[in-house]
């Protein structure tokens, strides 16, 4: 492989790599409640665009997250979430647009939530699982960086989901 740049601006981008759609209808069972407007408009609560790097150790694997606003009877849109399967690695995010919430816990109970607004840098340490939910009225689009053959574990998730739901307020957000 040889050096390479891309760039993107707002919203028109073009990693050269896979694109990944998550609509309501893929995710609605990491809600609490199912609403049946959305099931039958089935809009799409993110996608991810990613660079066409190989899942190799040694690589950095990079991309842009745009996580749409709206809820779920109250719940916030947020990301499927999961630990990596090489669970020693480490994961970059820098906020772009919009605010969003990134919840991390590990498998020993610890739950930890930390804002991700334009601009600022969240590190997710190896062992943490994460999930980003959108806690604005706007797109939250960010860009991700991590070791290229960490894996998705999602199953773990699914089945033990994360210690809190996140939930829109008449003043902000609230965990619950
Ligand atoms: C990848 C990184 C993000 C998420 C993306 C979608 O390690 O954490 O790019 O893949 O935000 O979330 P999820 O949980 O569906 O993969
Ligand atoms: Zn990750």
């Amino acid at each position: 492989m040889k050096p390479f740049v891309v760039s993107f601006k707002g919203r028109e981008i073009d990693f050269k790599g896979r694109r990944i759609v998550r609509r309501y209808r893929d995710i609605m069972g990491i809600f609490q409640a199912v609403d049946p407007t959305l099931e039958s408009e089935n809009p799409v609560v993110y996608e991810v665009f990613e660079a066409p790097i190989p899942e190799a150790e040694g690589e950095l694997m990079f991309l842009v997250t745009i996580l749409y606003p709206g809820d779920v009877k109250g719940e916030y849109f947020m990301t499927k979430g999961h630990y990596h399967v090489v669970e020693g690695t480490a994961e970059v995010y820098l906020g772009l647009q919009g605010k969003g919430l990134i919840l991390c816990q590990t498998k020993e109970g610890d739950f930890e939530a930390v804002e991700m607004t334009p601009s600022s840098v969240v590190y997710i340490p190896p062992y943490w699982a994460h999930r980003t939910v959108n806690v604005s009225d706007e797109p939250l689009v960010f860009f991700a960086v991590y070791p290229a053959h960490a894996g998705h574990d999602y199953e773990t998730i699914e089945r033990e989901g994360f210690k809190k739901r996140v939930f829109k307020t008449e003043t902000g957000y609230v965990l619950r």
